[in-house]
């Protein structure tokens, strides 16, 4: 047998960490901020695990140079982080508030001055209330405010900016917001839910081509997807086959379709035909979502099972989209998402790092000439805090170490397959405020203390650092 060698990454590969507003600035009355979709659902009792809200979260808005700090020293090369819509638009239309502007546009400098190159998502979730007061992302004018904030941002914050994602998971913001009704605004409409992703697709174009239209057609534009890794419980099962051919559709396609074809699937029309004849699509739109791309953010955790429902047997309905009684899938009401073998992590997912391969190269293969990045990746386990003798505190998370460590190899083995990977984020930079399971569930490779917020990088910190300084990955071992 011949021995194992490090993994070399090429020297253009970008490694970074990622971040977002809601998730970790707090200060959600400060400067002018209106409120948003998810300082409503959070103060809505039993919505958020132990009632947590963002008010406070990892007091980013204020700590933020300690921040900038702590990514240097970690040697991180790129940070992502969100815009908050409601600090540079209260009310998600009409008067900008320039104190919102001035906040990113200070984070920008500074990052920029660490050396540290700046990747920002205009949307990650925080819809100004007031817009969800008038429909929301069901609401077609939505989408055209989007694109007008898009375009202010982008004239202050400029070419300052490498890459603007115009949203991050609008799978999430859709089908978790409007459909199952486990995140702000906590619609459980399969109709709202449909509409709702169409509006996202037509704000990601509208947004793409304002932030061209003001920076010219050089400027990076990008979205980050969730896409969803299905595989057929028996792959000789057509059956099967077909479950997971319809997950695809309204869990993957119905985004990539508009934003990379410039069209639906005609299979994702007819699976939801009862639910709508999707007027709600005017000409063109779906021409304005397919704006050029620089490059495709994909986040990955892990991989589902799915089988065709035999209208008898008990569900097991399993999936890491929380608990609710209405399928974030629409449309696959006849599907089973089926329990996945172990090892799990503190959300309960599987751990799976052949399906970041997996997903890779069938991306690549669908749209060879769009090049990749992982914008987020990463695990939340029950991490402990070590206090040794001289009163100094260490954060041992070897479990997270070796998931970090797994899935890069995994995205290294795509690459060697022909995926074209421009770089990866571990997400998430910091402990933060975890949507429906609030402080509970830790992702951060650095420690945060909510009571005194004192920030420790936990050991996967350190070993994410080495990696970025030497940009070799060792050998996995089995079962490491
Ligand atoms: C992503 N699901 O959220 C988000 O982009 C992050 O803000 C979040 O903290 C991170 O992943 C970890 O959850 C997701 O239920 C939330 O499938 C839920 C799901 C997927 C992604």
């Amino acid at each position: 047998m011949t021995a194992p060698t490090p993994r070399r990454f090429p020297d253009g590969f970008l490694w970074g960490s990622a971040t977002a507003s809601y998730q970790i600035e707090g200060a959600v009355d400060e400067d002018g901020r209106g409120p948003s979709i998810w300082d409503t659902f959070s103060r809505t009792p039993g919505k958020v695990l132990n009632g947590d809200t963002g008010d406070v979260a990892d007091d980013h808005y204020h700590r933020w140079p300690q921040d900038v700090v702590l990514i240097q020293e970690l040697g991180l090369q790129a940070y992502r982080f969100s815009v908050a819509w409601p600090r540079i638009q209260p009310t998600g239309s009409g008067a900008f508030e320039q104190r919102g502007v001035d906040f990113y546009s200070r984070l920008t400098d500074s990052l920029l001055e660490a050396g540290v190159t700046p990747v920002v998502t205009l949307y990650h979730w925080d819809l100004p209330q007031a817009l969800e007061d008038e429909g929301g992302w069901t609401n077609r004018e939505t989408a055209l405010r989007f694109g007008e904030y898009a375009e202010h941002l982008a004239g202050r914050l400029g070419d300052r900016i490498d890459t603007w994602t115009t949203l991050n998971e609008p799978w999430c913001a859709a089908f978790l917001g409007y459909g199952s009704g486990v995140h702000a605004p906590g619609r459980t409409e399969p109709l709202a839910a449909l509409q709702a992703a169409h509006h996202l697709n037509l704000a990601h174009g509208l947004a793409g081509r304002a932030v061209k239209a003001v920076l010219g057609e050089q400027a990076k534009v990008s979205v980050t997807l969730n896409l969803h890794v299905t595989r057929p419980d028996d792959p000789e099962s057509a059956a099967d086959r077909n479950a997971v051919r319809r997950v695809d559709a309204v869990g993957n396609r119905i985004f990539l379709g508009p934003m990379l074809d410039g069209e639906y699937p005609a299979d994702l029309l007819a699976d939801t035909a009862s639910i709508t004849d999707w007027s709600f699509v005017q000409d063109g739109d779906t021409a304005t979502a397919q704006v050029p791309l620089s490059v495709l953010g994909v986040n990955y955790y892990n991989t589902a099972r799915a089988t065709q429902w035999d209208g008898v047997s008990e569900r097991q309905g399993a999936s890491n989209h929380g608990e609710s009684t209405a399928t974030p899938f629409i449309g696959t009401d006849d599907v089973d998402f089926l329990t996945q073998p172990g090892p799990y992590t503190a959300m309960g997912w599987n751990i799976d790092p052949s399906g970041m391969t997996e997903l890779l190269t069938s991306v690549s293969r669908t749209y060879p000439d769009l090049p990749l990045m992982i914008t987020e990746n990463g695990a939340a386990f029950d991490d402990e805090v070590v206090t040794a003798e001289d009163g100094s505190t260490r954060v041992p998370d070897p479990d997270r170490t070796s998931y970090l460590h797994r899935h890069i190899d995994a995205v290294g083995a795509a690459m060697d397959a022909g995926a074209d990977v421009r770089g990866y984020f571990v997400w998430s930079l910091l402990d933060n405020f975890e949507w429906a399971f609030g402080y509970e569930r830790r992702f951060g490779i650095v420690r945060v203390d909510y009571d005194t917020q004192e920030r420790t990088p936990k050991d996967s910190a350190r070993w994410y650092a080495e990696l970025i300084r030497t940009r070799q990955l060792p050998p996995v071992t089995p079962g490491a």
